[in-house]
Order: C-alpha cells, then structure tokens, then sequence
C-alpha cells in the first residue's frame, strides 16, 4: 500500500500555508489622503416640507407653471392674479381657487397633477395650464 494519500495532504497543507503568507504584504494606506466628504448642497430629498407658492396668474399664463415637489410635502398655494381674472384648479388634488385664496394640500401619492385656469378669460384661456410633479 502506497502512502500516496499522505503526500498529497501535505502538499495541500504546504499550500496553504504558503496562500496565507502571501497576504502579510501591507498594501499602501492611503486612508490619510483621502478628502472629507464634501458638503451636501442639495436640498434633502424627503418629504414632509412645506412649500409655500404664489401662483401668479398673468394674461395668459401662470408662473410658476412647473411645479416640483415630494411625496409627504405639503403645499400652500396662493392665486395672485397679476393681470387679468383668472382661477386655478388642480382637479386631481380637489383644489380650486379664486383671486387672493389659498388652499393646503398634503401630498400623498406620486404623481404628476395639471392645473388650469378655471375663469374662461379669453383667448389665451387654454394656454393656461402647469404641472405639479410629486416624486
Ligand atoms: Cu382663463
């Protein structure tokens, strides 16, 4: 009987011996270099703020007509008619307002919800129109 077993476990041991001494090398350190993380500048991302936005309504637009906001925001807005007569209503919010109303909404779901001006005020009446974006 050949002690062949033997020798094969002792050249796995020998291997593997040799496999954890390769890793004793210490790599460079560059942890010392490495710069702060920088500041974050953008506005957090969560929801729950509170915007407050005057909707201005001109002949024939309102500004702002691009609305962006997040999911758990609430928004506070107010018409303000600039010139002309006008109304806003976000229908898929329930929101409709005359000149110098506010209304509050607490946005629960994204989305994206279009207002549009409610006071047939004349020829640029269908121009009239903006987009809350809710993500
Ligand atoms: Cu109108």
């Amino acid at each position: 009987m050949k002690k062949k077993s033997y020798l094969f476990l002792s050249v796995v041991a020998l291997a593997a011996v040799m496999a954890l001494s390769a890793c004793g090398d210490n790599g460079n350190n560059n942890a010392a270099n490495s710069p702060a993380a920088t500041a974050s500048a953008s506005a957090p991302a969560a929801g729950g703020q509170t915007q407050e936005i005057t909707l201005e309504a001109t002949n024939f637009q309102f500004s702002p007509a691009d609305i962006q906001a997040h999911v758990g925001d609430t928004l506070k807005i107010t018409l303000k008619n600039a010139s002309g007569n006008h109304g806003v209503e976000i229908p898929d919010l329930g929101v409709s307002l005359k000149n110098g109303e506010s209304a509050e909404v607490k946005l629960d779901k994204a989305g994206t919800f279009d207002f549009n001006c409610s006071i047939q005020c004349g020829s640029g009446h269908d121009n009239m129109v903006g987009t809350i974006t809710v993500s």
